[in-house]
């Protein structure tokens, strides 16, 4: 273990003095084949296309070091604020493509290659995605940090390193089968391991009593069972602006490798225990999406990433600041993802009030002005609870603190209403039964100076339900701060010929100021233009039906109209309601109901939580009807279906640029945002979808007429809940009633008798939540008017223009730039431009 009391810092200026790094050609080939054949010691003879990666790699890396430090100096020199984004999850995809992208020199590193007789894009496959996430929360923080890179604000990324991440998913006879994603087996070109900056963090012991040398008393923690934290850094580059941000990931190691009483008694399972106890902490990502797991080894994952992450920022802090905590809720912020790392709250109030001696009033006044939390979910079932008698058991001292800010908080309640028990009740940070829980989203309410949504109609609905008494005491804490995702990723590097398209036109500026490229509305008015369009989104889909036949085995026309849906898969996001669209168009085939018939392909993709039965059923039934609807000669190529197995970032890299509809289909009132409907915007999809999350700003931007809106409002299916009768609905609909019958009849599971029973079930119950049978005519009928649409190409070209020319809005720039303006309150901070 790196014993950091024993380091003191030595300064040698004369280390780092380098001249620049060579950014042409014949520069980076001459470090390509340094790193070729010093670094990684190969020869002539290659029998992997990986190790022309990793030298591509580590030739990349070093450009981004140089620029790394030169921000760090940037940071220090000006003090300014910084921000911190604490996430359990970053799911980052692949880093080669993008920082070639950010760097500037992507045509001349393939040149360079070229040269080599190597293709870029044969090399930038072999990447494994850093998968440390599980879906949209995930992955809105990894465009979070990229856009702050380029917006060059202080903020530092800290999150977990985990040794697997999210599950590779196969298909096993049209079932999800769940394999181990050893992602750094190969190791990992983009971490720098800083052992140098090691934290220590406890677990389990006891509290006491102590007496301090003044003669005040105080609690304490003691007997603890600890762990070190070890930082490995991730290089975060903004885009061709000299910033290099850093995301800080923690490795859980023991604080002694060996318990060598016990290897010494040839005990040598015993004496090993600890490392992998220790170690299991930062093992695998825990694969659920929006919902909540209560296992000991999550709490113990979020107190290991908040309390290192804290300390770090504190140890920075004491360095610079002559061992003064006065103004430090001042000059920083932590942006809480979700509930997940909310244990900062009382963390931070134990470290100012333990280990720095501060008096509660004033601790307290640090921790609530520098901690802000964002929700992602208006599912119930995903709000964290914790057992009281676990965090009695993990992390004594935190409940101490967690009791001492509920008795606090409780009695300002109190305080505003007098005698409404019931309100104290409900607005407890623990919950009483016959387990009592810590709500951990009360407890990041109460230790927040903001809380805020992720789409208007979300940060509304939080308002008005699920945290309506919190915002009738703090109304000033709520605010709305709508999701983006990173138009370098999501259009300049997954979609270079439309980037060169629009910049023929507008010039390259728009990828770093979106908002720009509506100034591409004008030329849908030229023909010229739409073919091009037209021609570009074509050859998109060529590539994407590629990938549908080489990981599917279907062949899917780039003449039809290719209709995507990927995301997790979960009930409210209703991939039910596409399978039933899906059931009927094979039944109007089967019917000979033909007349204006628009081709099909539809491509439903998205990894189940392992332990998520009915949606696991539900990928089995795709893939089922899939391979009924796909070997029917009568249905030909007039609808194609395939599962794509293993949706990841990368493979969203090829599906949004060559996707024509979007599907954005959830119970209104259910999904929080959405980020993959901005990222098929931005592509030029168009969105057939209900009016949930950012849908309703994405069609406000576009216009209805470019929009196919169907389905309930969110207050529609509040008031039909209590009434919602869904036999009703299929007996009066003759197109339901006879896909029910289909799926009745064992038609798609004739040699699995009754497999699908649940299903059917579901969809027929008055209590499903989700009201699948309830939006299946109004959802038929938008349907329909996409087949026409897309029959008329002019109309539907124009529409696609409209889409990508009205997505401004939804570049994570323009969130980030609220966060920093509203919640943050953070100024930018220039990196001297060095190298050209
Ligand atoms: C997701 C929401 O389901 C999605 O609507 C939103 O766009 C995304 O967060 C980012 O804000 N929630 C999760 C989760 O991924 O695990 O709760």
């Amino acid at each position: 273990m790196f014993d950091k009391k024993k380091h003191k810092t030595i300064y040698s200026p004369g280390l780092t003095d380098l001249p620049p790094l060579p950014m042409d050609v014949p520069g980076l080939i001459q470090d390509f084949r340094h790193h070729y054949a010093h670094h990684l010691g190969r020869d002539k003879y290659s029998r992997s296309p990986r190790y022309h990666y990793q030298a591509l790699a580590y030739t990349v890396r070093e450009r981004l070091m140089e620029r790394w430090s030169a921000t760090r100096y940037a940071y220090h020199d000006s003090e300014c604020k910084c921000g911190y984004y604490l996430s359990l999850e970053f799911l980052m995809g692949r880093a080669l493509g993008n920082a070639l992208l950010n760097l500037g020199i992507t045509d001349r590193a393939s040149t360079a290659l070229l040269q080599l007789g190597i293709k870029l894009e044969d090399l930038a496959e072999q990447e494994i995605d850093a998968g440390l996430g599980n879906g949209g929360l995930g992955r809105l923080a990894a465009c979070f940090l990229d856009s702050c890179a380029t917006l060059q604000l202080p903020v530092m990324g800290y999150g977990i390193r985990y040794e697997y991440g999210m599950f590779r998913q196969r298909i096993v006879d049209g079932r999800q089968v769940e394999e181990p994603d050893h992602w750094l087996r190969d190791g990992n070109p983009w971490e720098v391991e800083r052992p140098e900056y090691s934290q220590r963090v406890h677990f389990q012991g006891r509290t006491e009593l102590f007496v301090r040398a003044d003669g005040s008393t105080g609690r304490r923690w003691v007997d603890t069972r600890d762990v070190i934290a070890v930082p490995h850094d991730i290089p975060i580059p903004g885009y061709q602006n000299g910033t290099v941000n850093t995301l800080r990931l923690w490795k859980a190691a023991p604080t002694d490798i060996f318990d060598l009483g016990e290897f010494n008694a040839g005990s040598y399972p015993e004496s090993v225990a600890a490392k992998n106890e220790a170690e299991n902490i930062t093992m695998v990502l825990y694969p659920n999406d929006a919902s909540e797991n209560g296992k000991a080894l999550r709490l113990r994952q979020q107190y290991f990433l908040a309390s290192a992450s804290l300390q770090d920022v504190i140890e920075r802090w004491l360095a610079l600041n002559r061992h003064d905590l006065t103004g430090f809720g001042e000059k920083n912020c932590f942006q809480l993802n979700d509930t997940h790392p909310s244990c900062a709250v009382p963390e931070l109030m134990r470290l100012l009030l333990d280990e720095h001696g501060l008096g509660w009033d004033e601790a307290w006044s640090i921790t609530s002005h520098s901690m802000a939390y964002t929700n992602h979910t208006l599912l119930p079932e995903a709000l964290e609870k914790w057992p009281v008698n676990l965090f009695q058991q993990l992390l004594p001292r935190l409940l101490e603190i967690i009791l001492e800010i509920n008795a606090r908080f409780l009695a300002e309640v109190a305080q505003r209403w007098p005698g409404d028990n019931d309100r104290l009740r409900r607005m407890s940070l623990v919950e009483e039964g016959p387990v009592p829980q810590i709500r951990m989203a009360y407890l990041a309410i109460v230790g927040s100076f903001s809380v805020n949504g992720v789409a208007a109609l979300h940060s509304q609905l939080l308002a008005q339900g699920l945290f309506r008494d919190f915002y009738e005491l703090w109304p000033h804490k709520f605010n709305n701060k709508t999701n983006g995702v990173t138009p370098r990723r999501w259009l300049g590097w997954c979609n270079p010929e439309l980037t060169r398209l629009i910049a023929e036109k507008i010039g390259e500026g728009f990828i770093a100021h979106l908002e720009r490229i509506q100034e591409i509305l004008k030329f849908s008015d030229d023909a010229e233009f739409r073919d091009h369009w037209h021609e570009v989104k074509q050859m998109n889909k060529a590539r994407l039906a590629e990938l549908v036949q080489e990981k599917c085995d279907v062949e899917f026309p780039i003449s039809s109209l290719f209709d995507v849906q990927v995301k997790r898969i979960h009930e409210y996001k209703r991939q039910l309601l596409n399978v039933l669209h899906v059931i009927h168009l094979y039944d109007r085939i089967k019917r000979g109901d033909t007349a204006d018939w628009t081709d099909r392909c539809v491509l439903i993709g998205g990894k189940a939580a392992p332990g998520y039965y009915m949606a696991k059923l539900i990928i089995k039934l795709i893939n089922n009807v899939a391979s009924v609807v796909n070997n029917d000669p009568e249905v030909g190529s007039r609808l194609k279906v395939a599962f794509l197995p293993n949706y990841r970032v990368t493979a969203m890299e090829v599906i949004c640029p060559g996707t024509d509809l979007s599907e954005q289909i959830s119970t209104a009132g259910k999904e929080a945002s959405g980020t993959g409907n901005m990222k098929f915007m931005m592509n030029g999809a168009i969105t057939i979808g209900t009016l949930d999350g950012a849908n309703i700003e994405i069609r406000e931007e576009v216009g209805d007429e470019n929009f196919f809106m169907f389905g309930m409002t969110a207050e529609q299916v509040e008031e039909l809940r209590p009434h919602y009768n869904p036999a009703a609905i299929i007996a009066g609909d003759p197109d339901l009633f006879r896909v029910m019958q289909l799926l009745r009849s064992g038609h798609f599971n004739m040699f699995e008798s009754g497999i699908f029973d649940p299903v059917i079930d579901a969809i027929g119950n008055p209590h499903d939540p989700w009201m699948v049978a309830a939006d299946f005519r109004s959802f038929i009928q938008a349907q329909r008017r996409v087949s026409d649409a897309y029959r008329d190409r002019e109309r539907w070209t124009r529409m696609s223009i409209v889409n990508t020319a009205r997505s401004g809005k939804f570049s994570t720039d323009r969130t980030i730039t609220e966060y920093s303006n509203e919640i943050w309150k953070l100024t930018a901070v220039p990196v001297p431009p060095k190298r050209t």
